[in-house]
């Protein structure tokens, strides 16, 4: 049933919401600034230009300066032209965000008007989209990801910035929405500029933040808060429902202490998504924390970020299942085994690290340390929680090891037959 408050269109930030730059822009502004001033360090630079995120890029450059007390050294304008120099965007590719196409796809699918509201000026959004393009399977140019939007609204066509909701009054406008009806338009933003804009426009905000845990506390006033785009509710805001979620009905769903949605609340079975593109992650296993096996007696046999950083950076940070195998050393040859995994920065244990750390659904007589993993990710469960008791962590890992065993056994995973040659391989 329709009811007035329902969210009739959606408003998209750019950077750091759709497209992933931040990190990119960071790198160029800690590199900048570091030459320029030495009493500063990387931690203070990286700090200080997380919370400058989400403004006009002059906006952003007055604020890192004053933050850092940089006016001894440059101006804004200045040190605005010195990142640019570095921020070209010719041959960067960069990625997209994990589940903003799966999102945006929906959505248009579903006829929903969107409007894209960002701070990057018109030239910059261009070159942007230009860069090399998607990193994702589909082929398509990243130019094609300004296709889905009724409406686009560059940082250049307005008089000020986020926090000022202006460039949100204008996006709806565009998409021909009234200012009274501000709160059916449901704005997806990453930074806490962002959803004061938003929310001083008066529009619903969910914010999926790009900043650090610690700082969570500065997006108090969104609606809602999520881990990535692949846990957003639609149905909670009016919009219709995702279709592509796989119940598995023989693991009953238990709602977790601090679940703020409201479709949680009449779900009976807990459910996974099936991934777009598979992914391989493989390498040596290495040391992890020491705490798998003793503490939780779920041994994970982890896998180096840092050479897989960018394949890891096209999934949202969660609990994924799929299948493993050890294609070197004594356990070579032993097989296809399924496994559930965590990709992330497991909060419970509150870890600066990210880590790869994949559970084999299988025993073991010995240990596996530096043999060549390879793991196939096929499907995502959830998004990392934290909890109150270990044995509360303990009872969910063990969840998440039925629900893929579920899946597997029903056949619940569709596409599997196109990794044959990674099923038949040396195993
Ligand atoms: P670490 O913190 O070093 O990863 P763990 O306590 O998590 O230590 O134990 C992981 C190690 O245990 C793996 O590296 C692997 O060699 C071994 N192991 C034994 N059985 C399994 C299993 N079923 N799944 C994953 N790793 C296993
Ligand atoms: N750690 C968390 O802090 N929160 C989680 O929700 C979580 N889920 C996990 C799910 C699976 C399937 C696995 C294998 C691990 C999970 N862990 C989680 C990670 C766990 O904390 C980690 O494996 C141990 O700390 C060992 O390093
Ligand atoms: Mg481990």
């Amino acid at each position: 049933m329709r009811d007035d408050n329902d969210c009739c269109c959606v408003i998209f930030d750019l950077d750091g919401t759709l497209i992933n730059t931040e990190a990119i822009v960071d790198e160029a502004v800690v590199s900048t600034i570091k030459t320029m001033k030495k009493s500063v360090s990387e931690r203070e630079i990286f700090d200080a230009a997380e919370d400058c995120r989400g403004q006009r890029p002059l906006e952003a450059s007055v604020e890192l300066c004053e933050k850092l007390f940089l006016h001894d050294v440059v101006k804004p304008a200045e040190l605005l032209t010195k990142c640019g120099e570095k921020l070209q965007w010719d041959g960067i590719d960069i990625p997209d965000m994990p589940g903003a196409v799966r999102l945006l796809e929906f959505l248009k699918r579903k006829k929903v008007p969107m409007a894209l509201a960002t701070s990057t000026s018109r030239k910059e959004l261009e070159k942007k989209m230009k860069s090399t393009g998607r990193t994702s399977d589909d082929g398509k140019h990243r130019g094609d990801l300004l296709s889905y939007f009724d409406a686009i609204c560059c940082g250049d066509e307005v008089a000020k910035g986020k926090p000022d909701p202006e460039i949100f009054h204008l996006a709806m406008e565009r998409l021909g929405v009234k200012r009274e009806d501000a709160g059916r338009c449901l704005v997806f933003e990453d930074t806490p500029h962002g959803v004061s804009a938003a929310k001083a426009a008066g529009c619903c905000c969910v914010a999926v933040p790009s900043l650090r845990r610690e700082k969570f506390d500065m997006y108090k006033c969104a609606d809602r808060v999520y881990h990535s785009l692949m846990d957003i509710e639609l149905e909670d805001f009016g919009l219709p429902k995702f279709e592509d979620w796989k119940e598995v009905k023989t693991v009953e769903f238990v709602k977790e202490d601090g679940d703020a949605s409201l479709s949680s609340q009449t779900r009976k079975y807990e459910r996974f998504l099936k991934l777009d593109a598979f992914l391989e992650l493989t390498g040596p296993v290495i040391r992890g924390f020491g705490r798998g096996s003793k503490m939780l007696g779920i041994p994970t046999a982890n896998l180096d970020v840092v050479p897989l950083k960018q394949q890891i950076d096209k999934l949202a940070p969660g609990i994924y299942f799929g299948f493993a195998k050890i294609s070197s050393g004594k356990h070579k040859s032993t097989g296809i085994h399924r496994t559930v995994m965590s990709i992330g920065y497991n909060p419970f244990f509150n870890d600066k690290r990210k880590s790869i750390e994949p559970w084999l659904l299988r025993e073991f007589e010995e240990d596996f340390y530096d043999e060549t993993l390879s793991v196939l990710v096929c499907a995502y469960v959830r998004a990392e929680c934290n909890f109150t008791t270990v044995e509360n962590l303990i009872e969910r890992i063990r969840k998440d090891a039925r629900v893929c065993e579920e899946a597997l056994d029903l056949d619940l995973v569709e596409g599997l037959d196109s990794w044959k040659h990674w099923f038949d391989d040396d195993v």
